[in-house]
Parts: C-alpha cells; structure tokens; sequence
C-alpha cells in the first residue's frame, strides 16, 4: 500500500514508557514484581512500535532473550524503552531495557522513596514481532542515501595515504563510491600538493572527471572550504555552469570551534551564501553542527533564504562542537519536529563514531554520510583504503538492519532535486 511520506520524527523507531508498580503487582514476598509484569510492558511498547512502524498492533511472535538483573518491588517507578533494530518485509526484531528510576524505600518509611540519580536496569529483551503485509498502513522507510565525503579539507595523505588529490584521483574514487553504494559525492579539491582549495578550475576539472567516471553521482560541492577562507573564495565551484554545475552545496548555517581554530559563519554570511546557492538554481544541503543551528535553519526558512525541501546533515564530533553520540543525534532528528514534513536528515559522524552512527540513521530512516573527510579508518587501527570500503560497510550495515540503499536516481527523488546536472 503506498502512503504519503512521513515527517522524520515520525520515522524515529523508539517508544518509552513510565509506569508505578503499585500493591497490585507486588506477587512474591517483599513487595516483589513478578518478573512476568516487565514483560507485560515490553509488549505494551512493542505494540506502540508496530502502531508507529505500520499503523497496526501486530503480533508479537517471539522473544530470544531475556535477562531479570535486579528485583522491582511495590512502589518503584519503571522506565520502559524499545527500539526497532531490524526490518524485514513483514518482521520488526526489538531490543527493550526495563530501568528503575525511582525505587520505593520501606527501609525508611512507608513512604520513602528515592529519585535515582543513574537508572538501575532491571531488565533487557530482544524479540520479533510481525505485521502481516495486509495488515502495513503506513509508508515504508525510504531508501538510505549514502553521501561519500572523500576528500574534505583537513585529512592529510600523511594521516591516509590513500587520500585523492587530483582530479583523476577523485574521479576514480567517486566512481569506486558509486559502485559501492554511493549516491551523492561530497566534494572538496586539493593542490597537487595537498594544500585545500576552493579554486573553480580545480573544482571544473574535479567534476568533469566525476561526471566521466561515475555518470549519474550527485556532485555536492563545499561552500565551507577550510577554515580561514573567505566567503568569495568558499563560494566559487557554484559559479560553475552547464556539464560541470553542481547540483548541490553545503551551507553552514553556524559559526562553531573547529579543533584549535573557529569555523567562522557570520549570520550575513551564511545569507550571502544561501543567495549565491539560490542563485545559481542549486540545492542547500544545511550542516548542522549544533542543536541552535536548527534555530537558524527555522529563520531562514521564516526570511525565505532557504525553502523546503530541507536538506539536513548532522555534523557530529567535531572538537567544539557536538559530540557524535547516538543521544545528541536523537535530540537532533526531535528538534526536527516543527521543520516542513519534506525535511530529510543525514549523519556525518567525525572520527571513530562514523559508522557507528551512520548505522543509527539505517535504523532510524535517516541517511549518512561517510569518508575520508571525517574518519580515515576502517576498523580500529586499520586505515581505510580510501572512502569507498567505508561506503560498503555502511551499505553492508544498512542491509543487516533491512535498509536498501538509494541509487542516485532514488536520491534525486527523496530529496526534490528532480533534474540531474549534466544531463
Ligand atoms: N572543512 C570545514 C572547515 C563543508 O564542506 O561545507 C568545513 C566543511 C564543511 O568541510
Ligand atoms: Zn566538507
């Protein structure tokens, strides 16, 4: 059954519940729940999974784990969460955790009780449940859209030797992106030297060998360069016209500490940009350092310097800015309840969390961004041979959770960019 497309939140795969365990629950000696009661509320949450996921209760079929680590008694508070961790066509596979955030104290008095300062977990399940394809109401999660950012500015070949610099090289590499799974190419260009640079000729013959090598890859083009650039100097591959334009580019919305250095964006800035962005009939992809950034998003959405579709990317773990942790995504993709349904996000985790994280969005009905720019290794201590196996891992990773992977084409679609450059 097709259906209209959901608002990001709505795509988030978590429920919560709190409940008090009250005299009524108490079945053993001492006040003691009987372990039965946290499945009970397991299945109350799986149930609100299945009703967000498909519009429908489903059946819970089985669970394949199940651990009690510490007793509930009368009086204590639960806190239930759930989480979708697999789809298949019909399956949903479930992880739950039951924590104690507030625990009777009858030692003190009959009415003593204690807000907990850490959550004691009480207990942790896994399990499947299924909602017949009949039964499925709702629009299925999209596509993953996989952006490779293969080059950036900071990355050194001393840190990666496998890092491009050419155009040839980052056209042979865009093009081993696209075969992996890639659909958008976040680009950056370099000297032969290594230095970074936003050069226009540098940038022309960089997209030219993309366009040649891996036709149909969506070419993003940065508009933040490296720190210390000029706005003029940042802006030029969106001067690019006919087989080499670009058919998106960053926009940092947002000044944050970047390492040692400020990665300066000044409000006229960032609205300069966005105008030069417009201008040339390209599409924003906005980075999101910052849970204010989205404040800004919403301004200059309200002033009509942007307009939806919004294009989002969660920039995470740069030193000054937010951290990449799997909480501040969380808090990211709820900011984004009062942005236009037609938003979509991404992840860009810098350093060791970026699959970790691009995982998460596969979960979670995002799409992510990986490559050299933000992490150089593959595994602990093991140096990626370039962007594209970060690429196949996360298509690997995203397969395992039940999320195929966009094309370019199924990309250009989800994000309302309909007319393929170039073409
Ligand atoms: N190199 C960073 C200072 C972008 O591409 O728009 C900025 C950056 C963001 O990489
Ligand atoms: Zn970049």
């Amino acid at each position: 059954m097709s259906a209209a497309p959901r608002h990001p939140v709505e795509l988030l795969p978590r429920a919560t519940l709190r409940v008090r365990m009250g005299a009524h629950d108490a079945h053993y000696g001492g006040n003691l729940v009987d372990g039965a009661r946290m499945l009970a509320l397991f299945g109350d949450v799986a149930t609100e999974l299945l009703i967000r996921c498909d519009g429908d209760e489903g059946l819970f079929r089985a669970y394949d784990s199940v651990e009690f680590l510490a007793p509930v008694r009368a009086g204590d508070y639960i806190e239930v969460v759930g989480e979708i961790v697999k789809q298949g066509a019909t399956s949903r596979t479930m992880r739950f955790e039951a924590r104690k955030v507030i625990s009777a104290r009858g030692d003190l008095g009959p009415s003593a009780a204690d807000a907990l300062a850490e959550p004691v977990v009480v207990c942790r399940a896994s399990g499947t449940c299924v909602t017949p394809k009949a039964e499925q109401r709702l629009a299925a999660r999209p596509p993953l859209i996989v952006t490779a950012a293969i080059v950036g500015a900071e990355t050194t070949r001393a840190q990666n030797p496998h890092l491009p610099h050419t155009a040839a090289e980052l056209g042979a590499e865009a093009a081993r992106c696209l075969a992996a799974g890639a659909s958008i190419v976040h680009l950056h260009a370099r000297e032969d030297d290594g230095r970074p640079s936003q050069s226009r000729e540098l940038f022309r013959a960089a997209i030219a060998e993309i366009r040649r090598l891996a036709p149909g890859l969506i070419v993003q083009t940065s508009t933040g360069g490296a720190v210390g650039m000029s706005i003029d100097e940042r802006t030029q591959p969106l001067t690019l016209d006919g087989e080499v334009r670009p058919e998106m580019a960053t926009l940092n919305v947002g000044s944050i500490n970047f390492g040692d250095d400020v990665f300066v964006n000044a409000p006229r800035d960032v609205v300069e940009v966005a105008r030069r962005i417009r201008s040339a009939g390209i599409m924003p992809e906005l980075e999101i350092y910052d849970l204010g950034h989205l404040d800004i998003v919403r301004k200059l959405v309200e002033a009509g310097e942007i307009a939806p579709p919004l294009h989002l990317q969660f920039v995470l773990g740069v030193r000054g800015a937010l951290a990449a942790s799997e909480a501040n995504l969380g808090a990211l993709v709820a900011a984004t309840r009062d942005l236009p349904a037609s938003t979509t996000w991404a992840v860009a985790g810098v350093g060791r969390h970026q699959l970790a994280l691009a995982e998460c969005a596969a979960r979670w009905g995002g799409h992510a961004r990986v490559g050299l720019e933000d992490n150089i290794y593959l595994d602990k201590g093991v140096l990626a041979e370039g962007s594209a196996p970060l690429v196949a891992r996360l298509v690997a990773a995203a397969g395992a959770v039940g999320r195929k992977v966009a094309t370019p084409a199924e990309a250009r679609a989800l994000l309302g960019l309909m007319v393929e450059a170039g073409a």
